[in-house]
């Protein structure tokens, strides 16, 4: 029986994208290489044992700009969306969405960073891309960084402590907003800004020896950085009454593993220092007690500059956003871990995971609505949500992903309910309604989309698009909100 669900009639449903793993075109117009594009997709025997596709030298990265060995760098290909953007927008508005989030190739404005002027034919593409999106009556949310640190930062030795790799970032952020703010509504400095940092486990007593341990906790000082060049764009962002600046956080629900107050106390460490700790300097602009603490404890110098304080507390985000996919469970112990991508969780006996070990939780999604709701009071928006699963097309040119449809369904639900309760949400972009290149694992095989590209993991195929079960599927739920 299909069951009808309740939403504010104009909750903005939409879909993410992020530049580096749709575009492709990575040498032409003037467009250099990002460091995401140097990266080589690395054939894994064991999908969620991720971190084996990314143990890279300096060497390789270095090899990789004349591909000395040969390998096939996914995120230079994407899925074609460079060629084929009017295609895949139409087929957006067909579905029935309202919003697209996608992101700026930082390397395609700055190739050199500190260029003299934007390179034009970047520029033009982007103003195209806008253009199609408001032919077809779709609201933008731009990322203006989403993970594509340019390979000159590299090049230049530049760190976010280093004031002349916020400065590059803070002309582009400003030109963009000065050029696109007639297109472009929701603005996004940072994609997840937590997942450079805090790397889950890294945080209980038993790693805390180590290099990895030192890296993350000297990375801090880089945050801070961020943090403040996120503030400035919010700033900046008051020449223009009518756009709107949110945060990016990658949030996941964790629970304790069972109700021993060691366990309980652990999992807030956790959820402290794993996603409050940014919403409250970002959305609050004060850095918690607890942070405090712990970097003193450790001995973590931020280097706060005269005026910082000041900045984060006048210009918060003015909504939260933040990235959905599973739950995990938190004990004193190490407990049974899923590699669950960067973000290692611990194993819960009551939910599915996918092949890549993300445990499916329809219902931490609800919660997880409720508990930035009742700590922060200001709108949330869930800007990626989605299941990757891998697929191949049918003898009908197409996928029969009832998987999808279930588990987008199970998720609408439970975000209606949050709805009920009382949370201000206001939006949702699944990630991703077109396959596109893996964020983490950089195959085409983890697809998303409910829309099918013909690209498999080395880039062969025709790159047509095909739809799956889940578009119809969707495109009904737009139409009678029933699942
Ligand atoms: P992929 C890990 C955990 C949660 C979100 O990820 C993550 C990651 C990074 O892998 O990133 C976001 O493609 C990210 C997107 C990404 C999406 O999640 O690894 O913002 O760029 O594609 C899904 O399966």
């Amino acid at each position: 029986m299909a069951k009808k669900l309740e939403f504010p009639k104009n909750f903005l449903w939409g879909g993410a994208t992020a530049a580096n793993q749709i575009e492709g075109a990575y040498d032409v117009d003037g467009k250099t290489l990002s460091l995401l594009e140097m990266i080589p997709y690395v054939e894994l025997k064991d999908r969620t044992d991720i971190e084996a596709s990314r143990k890279l030298t300096k060497q390789d990265i270095l090899d990789s700009i004349d591909n000395k060995k040969g390998l096939h760098y996914p995120k230079r290909f994407g899925n074609d969306f460079y060629n084929r953007y009017k295609e895949d927008i139409r087929l957006f508005k067909e579905a029935g969405l309202k919003v697209f989030r996608m992101s700026v190739a930082w390397t395609r404005i700055f190739p050199n960073g500190n260029d003299e002027k934007p390179n034009a034919t970047g520029m033009s593409f982007y103003k195209n891309v806008f253009e199609e999106c408001k032919a077809q009556g779709l609201e933008v949310m731009l990322t203006i960084n989403h993970f594509d640190l340019p390979f000159w930062v590299i090049q230049k030795g530049l760190t976010w402590r280093d004031k002349e790799l916020s400065d590059c970032y803070l002309r582009f952020a400003k030109l963009l907003m000065d050029e696109f703010n007639g297109y472009v509504k929701y603005w996004l400095p940072f994609n997840e800004i937590n997942l450079g940092v805090l790397i889950t486990r890294q945080f209980s007593d038993k790693e805390q020896e180590g290099g990895v341990m030192q890296k993350i906790l000297s990375s801090y000082g880089d945050l801070h950085k961020q943090f403040v060049a996120q503030a400035k764009v919010v700033e900046y962002s008051k020449k223009y009454p009518h756009i709107k600046v949110g945060c990016m956080v990658a949030d996941t629900t964790s629970y304790p593993i069972d109700c021993n107050p060691i366990n309980v106390l652990e999992n807030q460490r956790m959820e402290h220092m794993k996603k409050f700790f940014y919403y409250d300097v970002m959305v609050k602009g004060e850095y918690p007690g607890y942070a405090l603490r712990m970097f003193k404890e450790y001995g973590v110098e931020i280097n706060k500059e005269a005026g910082d304080d000041e900045l984060l507390k006048k210009f918060p985000v003015e909504f939260i956003s933040f990235s959905y996919y599973m739950s995990g469970t938190v004990s004193k112990e190490t407990g049974q871990m899923t590699e669950g991508n960067i973000l290692k969780v611990g194993k819960n006996p009551f939910l599915k995971a996918t092949e890549w070990g993300w445990q499916i939780d329809p219902m931490g999604l609800r919660y997880c609505l409720n508990q930035l709701w009742d700590m922060y009071r200001v709108p949330l928006f869930i800007s990626e949500n989605g299941i990757g699963v891998s697929e191949v097309l049918n003898d009908n040119n197409t996928v029969e992903d009832d998987y999808r449809i279930e588990y987008l369904g199970q998720h609408f639900e439970q975000m209606s309910e949050a709805i009920k309760d009382g949370v201000n949400l206001f939006g949702y972009t699944m990630w991703t309604p077109i396959d596109v290149v893996s964020a983490g694992s950089n195959e085409m095989s983890k697809r998303y989309g409910m829309i099918f590209v013909d690209y498999d993991d080395y880039h062969r195929g025709t790159g047509d698009r095909f739809l799956k079960k889940s578009y119809k599927w969707f495109q009904n739920f737009m139409k009678t909100k029933e699942i």
